[in-house]
């Protein structure tokens, strides 16, 4: 599909213009595009792969990199990266974007923060120009459980009188993240979302939130592939 094509654009053309034989230890990203991310750097051939390694964001992002047989690190033992790709829910004009609807924002956030280089891959769907107005579910907030009921009271009163614990599909009760956490998504006016870092502090600040899927001032760069074969560049 043109989605799938424009995703595995992105995260090549990403791969192809930052990851270069310097770069050793290597951020991956949670999500459906990331797989492109490691298909592109596995092509890379096993000579340029075997003093590098990966560092995951999530169970799924582990399998990725097991998978493809690259040397899988951990980020107590390799805590300065120099380059991490992940994907995105919605990146804006200023490169902040909405992250968490893979639910794994939390390590994700850890990894791309721990990077010299931080780059964002995404389909067309995603290139946005406010927060809010492409990705409708809510900004993703990662809470410890035992909080969460307040937190939701909190976020109404915040301004997402909509925010809603996140359910699981092929499980009954909530979602559990990796880190056995809650999540919740929580909608805000375009108003509020124009200000992203102010909001960001805000629901930091709430009792209980372990971390939130808004990315301010983070990404060096962000790459949409579009359905008629080209790439968007955002820096
Ligand atoms: O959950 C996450 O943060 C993922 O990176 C998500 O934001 C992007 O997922 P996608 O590549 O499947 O759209």
């Amino acid at each position: 599909s043109s989605v799938e094509g424009s995703k595995r654009l992105a995260a090549w053309t990403a791969v192809d213009r930052h990851i270069h034989p310097e770069h050793k230890v290597i951020g991956i990203g949670s999500g459906s595009t990331v797989p492109y991310v490691v298909e592109r750097i596995v092509s890379q051939g096993k000579a340029m792969n075997k003093d590098r390694v990966f560092i995951p964001t999530s169970f799924q992002s582990k399998e990725l990199i097991v998978n493809g047989q690259l040397l899988l690190g951990d980020v107590d033992q390799y805590p300065v990266i120099d380059v991490t790709i992940d994907g995105a829910d919605e990146v804006d004009l200023d490169l902040n974007c909405i992250k968490g609807g893979g639910g794994c924002h939390l390590r994700e956030k850890v990894l791309a923060e721990a990077a010299d280089t931080f780059i964002l891959v995404a389909d067309y769907r995603k290139n946005s120009s406010v927060l809010g107005t492409m990705f409708k579910q809510g900004i993703p907030i990662e809470v410890v459980p035992f909080a969460y009921t307040k937190i939701l009271q909190n976020l109404h009163l915040l301004g997402s009188p909509k925010a809603v614990l996140r359910m699981a599909k092929a499980k009954a009760g909530p979602v559990v993240s990796d880190n056995g956490n809650f999540i919740i998504d929580a909608p805000f006016p375009e108003e509020m979302m124009k200000d992203p870092y102010t909001l960001l502090t805000r629901i930091k600040m709430l009792t209980g939130v372990v971390e939130v899927g808004l990315f301010c001032h983070m990404a060096k760069a962000a790459y949409f592939g579009n359905a008629d074969g080209s790439v968007t560049i955002k820096f």
